[in-house]
């Protein structure tokens, strides 16, 4: 419409379940959600967690990528932007119902603020809620994909008495839909972010270099204690297993790597692409000690980022000649998809396990 409102809704939602490459996994079954039922969708902000401190912080999600990328395949719109110059026309205090699959915590409703992230996150932007309204399964939202939600949305919640659908969490699954994985090329990093990943590689030996992920802090070695053997898929495992379990079975290995799978796999990487430097992310511990004594005779350097930076991490990843990431990881399958969409070249630990020999 002429006054900037889209006459079919808008669609708004808490990142509320997981770090940033859950959030992202999920970020990307909402677009498609939202553009399945063709509402604009509000770009929630990244919900952060500082370590040993209580509550979460709300990254504008503009701060890392830029929203007019995402518009060449539907409407979008940042939460700040449509908080102040849209929420006043379209969604006044007295109108605010969030929207819950089925009830959540003690009461009969949604308790949308119930809990962390879920009241810092709304809070941030001063939204309290005047109802609930559960929708229920025949609507949920992955009914799309079976091809019979999408009139159903529109008819019950049409957007002129319903323009905005705000979700307690996000309208998608974990972890990204098969269908969906593609829609991360309208992922695009802001200037500052792919500035700082261009001048840490520029600052690396000339030559091809590997990037590996090595996902191993508490949580994650806690997290892979569940491998046992039995399971056919955790977390992203589908990003190698297959949305079918069509590429074999989940290891241990696979989840959390022993050092010398590690370095292993490293050499043979090393040769096969003549590398001249690895580069190494991770939230704990990037053995670049073991790795440098290890490679020594291959004539490699294995560096790391001077800063704690995840989303420069990832950015170097992305643009390295080869990455080897963690299959289990959202953090590693949020990369993996970005080289996919260049045809980039990606490995996994332990991955197939014939590697491993
Ligand atoms: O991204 P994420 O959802 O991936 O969460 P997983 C892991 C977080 O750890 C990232 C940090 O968002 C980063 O903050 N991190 C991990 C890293 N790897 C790196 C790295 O290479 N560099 C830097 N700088 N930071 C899931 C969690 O993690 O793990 C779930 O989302 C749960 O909540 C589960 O805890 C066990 O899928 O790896």
């Amino acid at each position: 419409a002429s006054d900037g409102v889209d006459v079919n809704g808008y669609i708004v939602y808490c990142p509320c379940m997981g770090r940033f490459g859950n959030q992202a996994d999920q970020f990307l079954g909402a677009l498609a959600f939202a553009k399945s039922v063709n509402r604009t969708l509000v770009l929630p902000a990244w919900v952060e967690y500082i370590p040993y401190k209580t509550g979460s912080i709300q990254v504008p999600f503009d701060k890392y990528f830029k929203p007019e990328a995402i518009l060449p395949y539907h409407k979008v719109i940042t939460m700040e932007r449509f908080m102040t110059e849209l929420a006043p026309k379209v969604w006044p205090p007295e109108k605010r119902f969030s929207f819950c699959y089925i009830q959540r915590g003690n009461g009969k409703g949604c308790d949308a603020k119930d809990g962390n992230p879920f009241g810092p996150f709304w809070d941030n932007y001063k939204v309290d809620f005047v109802g609930s309204e559960i929708f229920g399964p025949e609507l949920h939202y992955l009914a799309i994909y079976k091809g019979n939600g999408k009139l159903s949305w529109q008819e019950k919640y049409p957007g002129d008495t319903w323009p905005v659908l705000a979700f307690v969490g996000p309208p998608s699954g974990f972890p990204v839909e098969s269908t969906n994985v593609h829609l991360q090329e309208y992922l695009v990093w802001q200037d500052d972010i792919e500035k700082k990943s261009r001048d840490f590689i520029s600052s690396l030996p000339k030559g091809p270099f590997i990037g590996i992920h090595l996902r191993n802090g508490a949580d994650w070695s806690r997290a892979c204690e569940l491998v046992d053997g039995t399971q056919t898929h955790l977390f992203s495992s589908p990003q190698c297993l297959g949305y079918h379990q069509e590429n074999g079975k989940l290891t241990a290995e696979m989840c959390y790597p022993s050092t010398s799978t590690i370095i292993k796999q490293l050499k043979r990487a090393v040769k096969k692409i003549n590398a001249t430097s690895i580069f190494v992310a991770s939230d704990r511990n990037h053995l670049i000690t073991d790795l440098n004594t290890a490679l020594q005779n291959l004539n490699v350097v294995v560096r790391k980022l001077p800063y704690d930076s995840p989303h420069v991490d990832l950015a170097v990843l992305g643009r390295s000649n080869l990455f080897i990431g963690n299959c289990v990881s959202s953090f590693s399958a949020f990369v993996k998809r970005s080289r996919d969409v260049h045809g980039f070249a990606s490995e996994f630990w332990g991955y197939p396990p014939d590697l491993r020999r």
